[in-house]
């Protein structure tokens, strides 16, 4: 009798010890040599994302807002709760024909302290690069058939988009915190890849080559550049209704930390939209099951309403979509403001005097929602 217990609990042991230790290989950066603050925010934002809250992420948050720039401290997120975001969105467009700026006229030495700024504070840090075409040297909305082609190995442009990487690896090595560690971020490129506007977009890329685009990347930046602070990030459009769909160009486990999606509610729907919600919700759906499946990150990588005409907006359309989701993050675009060449007004978060701010403070106060105050709390490095 005392042996068949004793049989049991071995047993349970082991089957236990089992668990935990698959646990912990399915919470290990896509990279093995991961820094040691890289594993653990990956394991922090798979706490968070188990917990049924999420971050909340402000792209371009420290650098401005609506009618103003570069004020040490502001955010507009800040003006109106107190507190800043939880997760910083950068982009690095242009970094890669070696301007001083970025494609949004943000210098990267500005933003380079931001970042350093937003990690110290304890906030998670995501990239974007809205390159230009190695092929022809157009915009990233260029879409010439045959560009991820030309960039691959063997391709006529590979050597030109290789010394593109050079640039980005170069600025992202240059990001380290106070004892000179990497800091660590969650780099999302060829980002909307099922969408038909980018040269590495739907319309002008296959699967397969879209595939070995991201593959080649990941492989660059780790082995050729010694990048270990990266949490890479494959995030889609929203057009798709199906598991299938979404991972048409998942480039595989190995090279993918987080996936996503970037959903906008169409900005001439100035009223509650109902579809848009449902498109959240079922995307989300899929996806956080994709991610659960994988042992990945789940989040949404991209989202906003331009110029946020419902008032209610984030307490219903998003808090609402979100309910009951398993995701790490959702990333709101930025406040641009007045964009001057194109004489448009763009934001995705209120500011003060805003008619959804009062909606904003209570999306602020609701328990699944973390921001700056809560996250430094939580020590994502650590
Ligand atoms: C877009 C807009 C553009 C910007 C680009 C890259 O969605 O905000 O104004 O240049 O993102 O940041």
């Amino acid at each position: 009798m005392q042996k068949s217990i004793l049989w049991i609990i071995y047993v349970s042991i082991f089957f236990l010890s089992c668990y935990a230790q698959r646990q912990s290989i399915s919470y290990l950066p896509s990279d093995m040599n991961a820094t040691k603050e890289t594993k653990n925010l990956l394991k922090n934002l798979h706490t968070i994302q188990s917990s049924g809250q999420y971050l909340i992420g402000h792209q371009d948050a420290l650098a401005y807002g609506v009618n103003w720039k570069y004020e040490k401290g502001r955010s507009d997120i800040k003006d109106i709760t107190g507190d800043n975001p939880a997760l910083y969105g950068w982009e690095i467009g242009h970094i890669e024909k070696g301007s001083a700026m970025n494609l949004d006229s943000v210098p990267f030495d500005k933003m380079r302290d931001f970042i350093r700024q937003g990690y110290e504070q304890g906030g998670a840090i995501t990239i974007s690069w809205h390159g230009i075409s190695p092929l022809n040297g157009a915009s990233s909305w260029d879409v010439t058939p045959g560009t991820v082609f030309a960039v691959l190995p063997g391709g006529p442009k590979h050597k030109i988009f290789t010394e593109q990487l050079d640039k980005v690896a170069g600025f992202l090595q240059s990001l380290k915190g106070k004892n000179g560690e990497q800091i660590p971020v969650l780099f999302r490129p060829f980002h909307e890849m099922t969408g038909g506007w980018f040269w590495w977009g739907a319309t002008s890329t296959s699967p397969e080559e879209y595939k070995q685009l991201f593959r080649f990347t990941v492989d660059y930046l780790k082995n050729k550049k010694g990048l270990h602070q990266l949490l890479y990030v494959y995030s889609t459009s929203d057009n798709f209704t199906s598991e299938l769909q979404f991972l048409e160009r998942y480039p595989g486990d190995d090279v993918v930390d987080v996936m996503g999606f970037d959903t906008y509610q169409d900005a001439t729907h100035t009223y509650r939209d109902e579809a848009f919600e449902h498109r959240v919700a079922q995307c989300l759906s899929i996806v956080e099951k994709v991610a659960q499946a994988k042992g990945k990150i789940a989040a949404v990588t991209e989202a906003g309403l331009n110029r946020v005409s419902y008032d209610k907006w984030w307490t219903t359309s998003i808090a609402k979509s979100l309910q009951g989701k398993k995701l790490a993050y959702i990333l709101f675009w930025r406040n641009a403001g007045l964009k001057v060449k194109e004489n448009e007004v763009e934001y995705f978060a209120p500011y003060k005097g805003h008619a959804s701010a009062a909606d904003f403070v209570d999306f602020y106060n609701l328990s699944q929602t973390i921001f700056q105050k809560e996250v430094s709390k939580m020590n994502l490095y650590k």
